[in-house]
């Protein structure tokens, strides 16, 4: 295992810590003190933000994506992305002057003509999610919004014209024909496929047609009778029949969200269908998928490359992508349905499964955090492979996976060295990139929402630092192509999710806004979808129909 020491960004450089843009007088009270550290906190990821939108206001306004080195601009879907993505995290730091420019480009501007392949799931959970968020926490003053979200919703809709009712993976906006992935020849993934539900549900709520919920709801009939050990799916599917294509199974791209959609479809809809297959799918992953690191026993999920083997001595791959680190927000957000669990009387009076799970979130948590901080610059890499302590192989070892968590098993873990890097995990040459992804931060925020334990914005604002040390240039934020060397090799692009969710998480974490402002986004009000934009749970019942229990899953 290769171990080298390297300097850590120094925790000074910004300040948060230090105050000197608020000076705190020497008699007021230390309560006081935090309370400005975390309000100077959350101002710096607010100059940030426009920092990043500056650069794209200047450089690329109107196209996708910002590459803010080269100062040039490049077109994925032609629909704006970064503006769209962005508009709800302008209305909740409260920058009025980006929410209208932004509202106005898409009331005049925005349409949804290009003559190539555009992504159904990205459209969905970017632009439709963008739009519904923004549209609803601006009080549905902006009709606009809500058109142009209905607008694309219904070209969306003839992707799901197969003969299983799954949609293919792209639209054409020009000739209005689907087209299946790879250019037609490949399957679907289940991510995609199952990361619909709470945009199109949302938009049947708001327009009161049936038809986008009876799209989403017929695709998640499908998943639900297709066949799977323990709540697993493989990644992917076909559409012409409902038929796995392959055997694999992870929580890491393609699969990921899928998992998300179930448990937070039921906290928005409150259908209990979404939670007994949330439920049994988090049963299979505590079966099959988890696993624990050496030297210092972090817990992960691990990758079935050949699905669920009928022996207990499955293969598990110990690799883990960035992604699969929604996960602790997610356990912890089931687990308490948003609710925060702060003392040790609110965790006895827990159902004690459900405390199971808030415990592995706060594990898993951990482990995400681990995967920056032991880091040469603070930043995760997309993909790392842990290190078991009975494999010489770096990639795959036999091993009965953990079924259940023991309690508070974190408090009994020695202190990990700062400055040791890739101890716990390795890094290959291929996977060293960072995109400025959401995954951690997301789970740290709501991990702080939920327990009230401060550590997670000290690693959040540690994470943060790093950001600005590594990732900040002249005119935006940039993409790393290697966390281990400093300075980070760059890839010149950057993310709309990097507006969209990172840093809006970020502001969240950091933001002491009372419960009652609209703008804190209360966790026992919204669902966040995939892409961070808060959706408002429903008062009462949806307007479709239900899927009732007669599927075999
Ligand atoms: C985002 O578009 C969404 O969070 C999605 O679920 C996964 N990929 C990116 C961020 O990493």
């Amino acid at each position: 295992m290769a171990t080298t020491t390297v300097a850590k960004p120094l925790s000074s450089v910004y300040f948060c810590d230090n105050l000197p843009i608020l000076p705190v007088l020497a008699t007021r009270r230390t309560e006081t003190r935090k309370r400005e550290k975390w309000q100077n906190c959350s101002e710096a990821v607010v100059a940030a933000f426009r920092h990043a939108w500056k650069g794209y206001e200047t450089y690329a306004w109107g196209y996708d994506e910002l590459h803010p080195i080269t100062r040039t601009k490049s077109t994925w879907m032609d629909v704006g992305m970064t503006i769209v993505d962005s508009l709800d995290t302008a209305f909740i730091m409260d920058q009025k002057d980006i929410f209208d420019k932004a509202a106005l480009w898409v009331e005049k501007d925005l349409k949804f003509s290009h003559n190539a392949d555009s992504n159904v799931f990205e459209l969905t959970i970017r632009i439709l999610g963008g739009l519904l968020s923004a549209y609803h926490l601006s009080g549905e003053k902006n009709p606009a919004l809500l058109r142009r979200a209905t607008e694309m919703a219904d070209i969306l809709l003839l992707a799901f014209n197969t003969p299983t009712r799954l949609p293919l993976e792209s639209i054409n906006f020009a000739t209005r024909k689907p087209v299946a992935a790879n250019g037609g020849a490949g399957p679907g993934s289940v991510a995609e496929m199952g990361t619909l539900t709470l945009e199109f549900k949302y938009l049947s709520y708001l327009t009161k047609d049936p038809k986008y919920w009876e799209a989403v709801q017929q695709v998640e009939r499908v998943l639900a009778e297709m066949p799977k050990k323990d709540g697993l799916a493989p990644i992917y599917l076909s559409t012409d029949q409902k038929r796995w294509m392959t055997s694999e199974i992870r929580l890491g791209s393609r699969g990921d969200s899928y998992y998300e959609y179930l448990g937070k479809t039921y906290l928005l809809t409150g259908e209990s269908f979404f939670l007994e297959e949330y439920r049994t799918a988090v049963g299979g992953i505590r079966k099959h998928l988890l696993a624990a690191s050496s030297p210092n026993s972090f817990f992960y999920v691990g990758e079935l490359p050949h699905g669920v083997e009928p022996n207990s001595t499955a293969v598990i791959h110990n690799k883990m992508d960035h992604l699969v680190c929604f996960l602790p927000g997610l356990l912890a957000l089931l687990a308490t349905q948003g609710q925060s669990v702060v003392t040790m009387a609110d965790r006895l009076a827990m159902d004690p499964l459900l405390l199971l799970d808030l415990e592995l979130a706060e594990e898993l948590g951990e482990s995400c955090w681990q995967m920056y901080r032991q880091t040469p610059t603070g930043l995760s890499p997309e993909i790392v492979y842990w290190n078991r302590p009975d494999s010489d192989d770096e990639a795959v070892s036999r091993n009965v996976p953990i079924a259940n968590v023991p309690a508070h098993a974190a408090s009994i873990r020695p202190a990990v060295s700062a400055d040791v890097n890739e101890q716990d995990f390795q890094i290959r040459p291929l996977d060293a990139h960072n995109l400025l992804r959401p995954e951690t931060i997301e789970s740290l925020f709501v991990l702080w929402r939920v327990t009230g334990n401060k550590k997670y914005r000290e690693w959040g604002w540690e994470m943060f630092q790093s950001f600005e040390t590594y990732t900040k240039v002249e005119n935006g934020y940039t993409s790393l192509a290697n966390v281990k060397e400093i300075p980070p090799p760059t890839r010149d692009k950057m993310e709309t999710f990097f507006l969209g969710e990172t840093l809006k998480y970020f502001y969240l974490l950091f933001s002491d806004l009372p419960e009652t402002n609209e703008r804190y986004v209360s966790l026992t009000k919204y669902v966040l979808n995939t892409e961070a934009h808060p959706l408002p749970k429903f008062d009462g019942q949806g307007i479709g129909t239900a899927i009732t229990r007669n599927v075999e899953s």
